[in-house]
């Protein structure tokens, strides 16, 4: 069901919140809707994907990390093409912003890091947003497509960062969502019920 709505939103179909990205290079080329769709961001909303970021037994296994009371920060699906490069390793902040590492090979050498490979089509694996994390390049010759979901505690609360390192996250992040959806991020925050 979600790969049908995947190809509808490509094709235009009233999408609501969605926003979709693509990768320009391969528009330019001409290559194929599947091939130049990079993401489909800000699901929270869609009644289609919803059925996975709501499903009773993701939110259940949520609900052993951080309790009962889960709010649903942002939903995408992330697709990568035969042939996609490597997504370096990094940290996510906040929706879709995320912040990679300079130094990676010192900081995250690839004999430290943990592969969560090989995952089969539909396995769910889930951290924390902070876990340094990223993707090896697609080399097969089908596509890599993954639903991404952040949730967070309701009993988290919004700190005032102003004149933190934070601030500048929170001004890029507000003015992207204002440009988006003419929201802040507290407004776009669904809160789930088990
Ligand atoms: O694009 C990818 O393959 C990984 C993306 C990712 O890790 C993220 O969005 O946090």
């Amino acid at each position: 069901m979600e790969q049908k709505r995947i190809y509808d939103v490509c094709n235009n179909v009233p999408k609501g919140m969605i926003v979709v990205v693509k990768d320009w290079d391969l528009v330019i080329k001409k290559r194929t809707i599947e091939e130049t769709v990079n993401k489909i961001n800000f699901l929270n909303f869609d009644p289609v994907f919803s059925q996975y970021h709501e499903h009773p037994r993701l939110l259940h296994a949520v609900s052993q990390l951080i309790g009962e009371n889960i709010s649903l920060i942002n939903s995408m699906v992330i697709n990568k093409p035969p042939g996609s490069k490597w997504h370096p390793p990094h940290q996510n902040f906040k929706n879709q912003m995320f912040f990679t590492i300079s130094d990676v090979d010192v900081v995250a050498p690839v004999s430290k890091r943990l592969s969560l490979t090989p995952m089969e089509p539909g396995d769910t694996v889930i951290f924390h947003s902070l876990t340094v994390h990223g993707s090896w390049a697609n080399t097969s010759n089908l596509f890599r497509k993954a639903i991404t979901a952040v949730y967070s505690s309701q009993e988290c609360e919004y700190i005032d960062v102003k004149g933190s390192l934070q601030e500048t996250f929170e001004i890029e992040i507000n003015n992207e969502l204002k440009r988006t959806h003419g929201s802040d991020l507290q407004h776009l925050v669904i809160n789930l019920s088990l």
